[in-house]
C-alpha cells in the first residue's frame, strides 16, 4: 500500500473518531488493544455536480479501487455503488447519492445553495473525502430538510467525511457469531440499531450486519447550536458463496436500514414498539 493511500486513510480515521468518540470504544471492546480490520467504509453525497457519486469515486479510482456493485433505494430516494480494491487490507469503499430532483422544490433550493458554496476545485483534492462542510445553514433549514429526508439532513449538518467505518467480524479472534458482537456490545452500554431487527441479512444472503446508533455531537449552525445524531459503527459478518470465496457485494435490503443509524426518529419510533 502506498504511503499516500495509507495517510489517506489515517487521516479518514481520525477525522471519523473525533465526531465518533464511541468508535475507539468500540475498538477497545471488540479488539482488547489488537489491531481492528475494517470490512468497508461508506461515504454519503448529492447527486449535484461538482459532488456527484461519480467525481468522489475517482478519488479511489485513481488508488486502484475499481466498481463492482450498483445498489437502489426507491424509498429513500437514493442510489449506491460499491468499489473494491485487489489489496485485501484495503476496506471495501460505499458510495451513496441523493436523487435531490426526486424531492420538493424547497428541499432542491436548500440542497443547490449548500453546493453553490463549495469551491469545485477543493473535490479533485483527496482530502475533500474528510473535509466536512462547505457552507453555513441554519437550525430551520436543518430542520426543513430532515421532515422530507434524514439523509439530506446529515449531509447539510455533516458534509463529506467517512459516514461509518465497518468491523470486519470474520477477522475478530475472539468472536464467532455477529450475535456473540452485538451481546458484547449491549453489556458495554452501547445502543444498536433495531430497524429491521438486530441482525441485518443473514448467511443465505452472504452477509449479516448490525451496527450502533450514532453517536450525538453538537453542530454548530448559523444561528444556534444544537446536539444531533453524528457517525455510528457497523459490524459485518460475510458468508462463502463457494468454498474458500467469501461474498463481496452488500444487500440492498439490510442496507435500507443501515442507513437508519444516524436517525434519531426512526430509533424513538423503534423504542415506543418495545
Ligand atoms: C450507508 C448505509 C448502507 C451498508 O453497509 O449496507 C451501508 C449509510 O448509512 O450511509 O453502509
Ligand atoms: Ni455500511
Amino acid at each position: 500500500m502506498s504511503q499516500q493511500v495509507e495517510q489517506f486513510f489515517d487521516n479518514l480515521w481520525n477525522d471519523y473518531i473525533a465526531l465518533t468518540p464511541s468508535a475507539a470504544k468500540v475498538h477497545q471492546v471488540l479488539g482488547q488493544g489488537r489491531d481492528i480490520i475494517n470490512d468497508h467504509v461508506a461515504f454519503r453525497t448529492f447527486n449535484q455536480s461538482p459532488v456527484r457519486l461519480e467525481t468522489l469515486a475517482k478519488h479511489f479510482e485513481n488508488m486502484g479501487y475499481k466498481a463492482c456493485g450498483d445498489y437502489k433505494f426507491e424509498a429513500k430516494r437514493l442510489v449506491a455503488k460499491h468499489f473494491e480494491h485487489s489489496n485485501p487490507n484495503l476496506p471495501k469503499i460505499f458510495i451513496s447519492e441523493l436523487l435531490v430532483e426526486e424531492f420538493s422544490d424547497e428541499l432542491q433550493a436548500i440542497v443547490k445553495q449548500l453546493v453553490a458554496q463549495i469551491d469545485a476545485n477543493a473535490v479533485q483534492q483527496p482530502e475533500f473525502m474528510y473535509s466536512g462542510t462547505h457552507w453555513q445553514i441554519s437550525s430551520s433549514d436543518y430542520e426543513r430538510l430532515l421532515e422530507e429526508s434524514e439523509y439530506a439532513a446529515w449531509m447539510a449538518a455533516f458534509g463529506f467525511r467517512a459516514n461509518h467505518f465497518t468491523v470486519n467480524v470474520n477477522e475478530l479472534p475472539d468472536f464467532e457469531s455477529l450475535e456473540q458482537v452485538n451481546q458484547t456490545l449491549k453489556t458495554a452500554g452501547f445502543r444498536l440499531n433495531t430497524s429491521g431487527g438486530e441482525i441485518k441479512g443473514s448467511p443465505e444472503v452472504f452477509l449479516e450486519q448490525s451496527s450502533t446508533m450514532a453517536d450525538h455531537t453538537t453542530v454548530r449552525f448559523s444561528d444556534m447550536e444544537k446536539v444531533i445524531p453524528s457517525c455510528f459503527y457497523e459490524f459485518a459478518k460475510r458468508y462463502e458463496m463457494a468454498p474458500n470465496q467469501l461474498y463481496t457485494g452488500f444487500v440492498a435490503a439490510s442496507a435500507d436500514k443501515i442507513f437508519e443509524s444516524t436517525d434519531a426518529r426512526a430509533a424513538q419510533a423503534d423504542a415506543q414498539k418495545d
